[in-house]
């Protein structure tokens, strides 16, 4: 009897319940946790998921979003067929077609805006999921259009420009084994990455120290916080370069670091000296003794390591400029690369870093077309030179404008409108394109504008290559076929390319050819993978070792740590960028008296709660069940002034528009702060933003520091 054999007639008694137990893993928040599951298989059909004990990575736990892949699954909206549309874009009127048809249909329509217009005139854009995009990016370049486009666009890539802007290597990780103290600075682990708290934990359990910053009272600030500072939203650049100044004037950079490692030390601390203690804590409104208790802190009781938001901070149109603000404090007190401190690293393959080299940039950088800018290049200088993708918060201008060139289809996998800022104008923009084809697991609001729509399977349903921190690989066979007549998105592609008969030959072999393109460096091949149920150990495989980066010196114009950006120095002054990362309101722009007056309070559109991910979770009725209703959560003096009661139906407004929801009343926020959940259709948070209300650095929008008016309605 195997394992898994013995793990069924231990919790089920009976000879033969005819249930399996198949391997598999959850993709609902991938690639931030891909967690392994054991699906408990019967007739075809999922029982129910649990965490898989002996995977490397999630050691058997799983949250409740990946405990409600059954339901996930099954969800009763799932495209079933390949669709064609019949009515209006955005009817919803669709008539179910055969795979040959659909490809058919998509091939002809690629073809002659390719030839009408352009390669570019076609814009390839994939939402959240990560697992297909080598091959969806390569088939964009090899079908001739530089505009291959995602989530990056709204998530973790300003975060990962920040760090190469300052550090000249992307995504680095905090360092707890080895801290002395954790500055979880807008740190949402209980919510958003479930897995990464028992470090946390553990460092406390051993007498580490932990400075929780964030604008919410929240589980970490009750469960870790040695000292919460619960700052106004988006003013954590003041707060950072207030720090600075304290870390300076009592001694405690760390000199003998910031003279062989870094570069710009003067200006910086030139730029300081704008922020005194007084005017910081005006700014943010903290109160100067916690401040200064945690600076004091987090400078003298090191090693000490600093959380990295992919979204919260980055959401602001002061962002990137925050992150750097906050990442200058690791190098101001010698904590960066150092063990303890903040440790960058080399993702392997698809975000993850597993200490091996795969060649997954060189399988699409092989095809890459250079011979026109992408949509939106020359907008966001640090963009431009450090993402190869294009950046989809011009998508909605550029299709409207036709400038410098048209946007004429769009080939979606996963294309979620409500993702953008002014989502209304956004698919009614649609309307000027020539063919939209859309990719995705359920029924979305997105795909009901699409002229063709392709039932994507879940990750239950197909096989899928993944790399994981401590050296594994993994590729996955499905634990049940796939429903209804859906097909793995990479397949579509493959199947696409040859129908297309696109000039890529390893494209037209299929996904698991590419697969062993990629990993031919590891010693592995997908064969060796596809041997074993769990995560297999690349031979070879190193740990990231703290000061293993700096040692040869960093990878930035000047070799050293920049405080003073010489990358942003040599943008066009006309950009009007600040090398040195100062602060800026991250309502700058909507600081008319009039907006101000109209519009009084400080909306967070988008802080993760547990039981949602964006778009796709908020139909699983399991989930749904403990939010039943969109929510936006108000302090309790600020609801009753205004009239406002537990559940009572409001409308939010900016303007940009106005949506309805229901009041959660609390005093984990702010008076003056509102919060909610994004990605709802019948209460979208992203129709109250500006297109406009971006990053000049990123393009990132201010999802998250909005001006917003909230009143009661009639029941
Ligand atoms: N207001 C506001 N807006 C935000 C944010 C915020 O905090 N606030 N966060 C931003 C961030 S950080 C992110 S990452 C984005 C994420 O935003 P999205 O990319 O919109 O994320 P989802 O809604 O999870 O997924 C997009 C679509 O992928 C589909 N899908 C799921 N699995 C598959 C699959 O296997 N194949 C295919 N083809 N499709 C699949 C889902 O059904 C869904 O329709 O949102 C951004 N937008
Ligand atoms: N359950 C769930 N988990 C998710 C997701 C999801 O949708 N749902 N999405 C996944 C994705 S794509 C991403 S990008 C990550 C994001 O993961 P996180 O970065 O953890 O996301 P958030 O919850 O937006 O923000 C973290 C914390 O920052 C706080 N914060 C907001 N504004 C400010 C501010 O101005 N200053 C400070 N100091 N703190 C602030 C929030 O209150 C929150 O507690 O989550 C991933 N995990
Ligand atoms: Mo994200």
């Amino acid at each position: 009897m195997t394992e898994l054999e013995k793990k069924i007639k231990a919790k089920i008694p009976g000879e033969d319940t005819g249930i399996e137990i198949k391997r598999s893993l959850c993709a609902v928040c991938s690639p931030g946790n891909h967690c392994g599951l054991d699906c408990y298989v019967k007739d075809g059909k999922l029982l129910k998921v649990e965490g898989t004990l002996e995977h490397p990575y999630n050691k058997g736990k799983i949250c409740t979003k990946g405990a409600s892949n059954r339901d996930y699954i099954y969800r009763k909206d799932r495209v079933r067929t390949p669709l064609k549309r019949v009515g209006a874009r955005g009817e919803g009127k669709f008539e179910p077609i055969s795979w040959d048809e659909a490809y058919q249909i998509i091939a002809e329509k690629l073809n002659a805006v390719k030839e009408q217009y352009s390669p570019h005139s076609v814009a390839f854009f994939s939402g959240f999921c990560k697992w297909y995009r080598p091959i969806l990016h390569r088939f964009c370049y090899t079908f001739g259009s530089v505009n291959f486009g995602t989530d990056d666009s709204t998530c973790f890539k300003s975060t990962d420009i920040c760090h190469h802007l300052t550090t000249g290597r992307g995504g680095n990780g905090p360092n707890l084994p080895n801290a002395n103290t954790f500055l979880g600075w807008n740190y949402g682990g209980y919510y958003s990455n479930h897995l990464a708290v028992p470090g946390a934990q553990a460092l406390k359990e051993r007498g580490g120290k932990i400075i929780i910053i964030d604008t919410r009272y929240t589980p970490a600030a009750k469960n870790l916080a040695d000292i919460f500072l619960q700052i106004n939203p988006g003013t954590d650049g003041a707060l950072a370069l207030g720090m600075a100044k304290i870390i300076i004037d009592n001694g405690w950079a760390d000199m003998d670091y910031i003279e062989k490692y870094t570069y710009g030390f003067e200006q910086y601390k030139e730029l300081v000296q704008k922020y005194p203690l007084d005017k910081v804590c005006q700014i943010t409104g903290l109160n100067p003794d916690d401040v200064f208790a945690a600076t004091k802190l987090f400078a003298t009781n090191g090693p000490a390591a600093i959380n990295f938001s992919a979204s919260a901070l980055a959401h602001r149109t002061n962002g990137l400029q925050t992150n750097r603000a906050i990442l200058c404090l690791s190098a101001l007190t010698g904590n960066y690369d150092q063990p303890g401190g903040n440790i960058p690293s080399v993702a392997s393959y698809l975000h993850k870093r597993g200490g091996f080299d795969t060649r997954e940039m060189e399988f699409r950088e092989s095809k890459r077309p250079h011979d026109q800018l992408r949509i939106g290049e020359t907008r966001f200088p640090p963009w431009d030179e450090y993402c190869d993708e294009f950046q989809a918060m011009d998508l909605l201008r550029q299709i409207e404008e036709g400038t410098p060139y048209p946007v004429k289809a769009i080939v979606g996998f996963g294309f979620n409108a409500k993702m953008f800022p002014e989502t209304d104008k956004l698919v009614k923009a649609f309307d000027k394109l020539d063919f939209f084809v859309d990719a995705d697991m359920f029924m979305s609001y997105t795909t009901r504008f699409a002229d063709i729509v392709l039932p994507s399977c879940s990750s239950l349903e197909r096989g899928e290559m993944k790399a994981y921190e401590g050296g594994y690989l993994t590729f996955t066979k499905p634990a049940i076929p796939p429903l209804y007549e859906s097909k793995s998105d990479v397949n579509m592609l493959c199947e696409l390319a040859r129908v297309m008969d696109l000039d890529d030959d390893l494209l037209k072999a299929g996904y698991e050819a590419c697969c062993d393109w990629m990993i031919q460096d590891t010693g592995l091949t997908v064969a060796d993978l596809k041997a074993s149920d769990l995560p297999v150990k690349v031979p070879g495989a190193k740990p990231t070792v703290p000061g293993e980066y700096i040692k040869n010196g960093f990878k930035t114009r000047t070799g050293k740590f920049e405080f003073y950006s010489t990358a942003i120095a040599s943008y066009d002054p006309k950009y009007g960028l600040n090398p040195l990362p100062d602060y800026v309101d991250p309502l700058a722009d909507e600081n008319d008296p009039e907006t101000k007056a109209n519009y009084p309070f400080h909306l967070i559109a988008g802080a993760r709660i547990p039981n949602t991910l964006h778009s796709r979770l908020h139909e699983v009725p399991w989930l749904r069940s403990l939010r039943p209703d969109p929510l936006v959560e108000i302090h309790v003096d600020d609801a009753k002034r205004l009239g406002i009661g537990e559940g009572d139906k409001v409308a939010l407004s900016s303007p940009h528009g106005t949506i309805h929801l229901k009041a959660k009343l609390t005093s984990k926020v702010k008076p003056g702060v509102l919060m909610m959940a994004h990605g709802y259709t019948e209460a979208n948070a992203n129709e109250l933003v500006g297109r406009n209300h971006l990053d000049p650095y990123s393009g990132y929008p201010g999802f998250k520091s909005l001006r917003c008016a909230i009143r009661k309605e009639a029941e």
